[in-house]
């Protein structure tokens, strides 16, 4: 299974807005199977082709207990949005890193699955946090992007000694 490298904060890369997919073809089946792969081995619930330094509007997610319930959503938009939640988030772009942030608690979402078909749903708790966590990255923002000035800063400087310490292990 081909695994991607996942750009990490402060990647200028991660800040790039992404474009409606148009194309459903092997390319993109090829695409969406490495994604799945990544987020399950790394192991996450939640990865954007942003992530991937693939600038296409494409996200996949599995909160699942059993990771049997891969979410796959294409060009995807929110509709509708109720209520809020606090969540303490983390990110594969931001390792070791995690802090609260306010979202919407329930969500209507409309999107295309793999094959280009449309899909309608609505959600809650933690696949309502997970997809506006990675619709954020299609437009470049991060979850750290919610915390103050200062608090990113240090969030930055950490992941620069984490790398330096990792180095050298
Ligand atoms: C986004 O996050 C998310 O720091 C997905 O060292 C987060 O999969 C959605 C991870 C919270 C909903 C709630 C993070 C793995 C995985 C780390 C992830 C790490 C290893 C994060
Ligand atoms: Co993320």
């Amino acid at each position: 299974m081909t695994m991607l490298t996942i750009l990490e904060f402060p990647d200028p890369r991660l800040r790039t807005k992404a474009q409606p997919v148009m194309a459903f073809d092997v390319a993109l089946q090829g695409l969406i199977d490495a994604m799945l792969a990544t987020m399950y081995a790394a192991p996450g619930i939640g990865l954007a082709a942003t992530q991937v330094n693939v600038h296409r509007q494409l996200l996949v997610a599995d909160v699942s207990e059993e990771k049997n319930q891969p979410l796959v959503l294409i060009n995807p938009k929110i509709t509708l949005q109720t209520g809020q939640q606090v969540y303490q988030e983390g990110c594969l772009s931001v390792p070791g890193i995690y802090a609260d942030v306010e979202r919407a608690d329930r969500i209507e979402v409309q999107a295309l699955d793999r094959h280009g078909r449309p899909v309608q749903f609505g959600t809650d708790g933690l696949l309502a946090v997970c997809i506006q966590h990675e619709m954020d990255h299609l437009v470049g923002k991060l979850f750290v992007d919610y915390l103050s000035p200062l608090k990113r800063e240090m969030v930055r400087k950490k992941l620069e000694k984490q790398r330096r310490t990792a180095s050298v292990a």
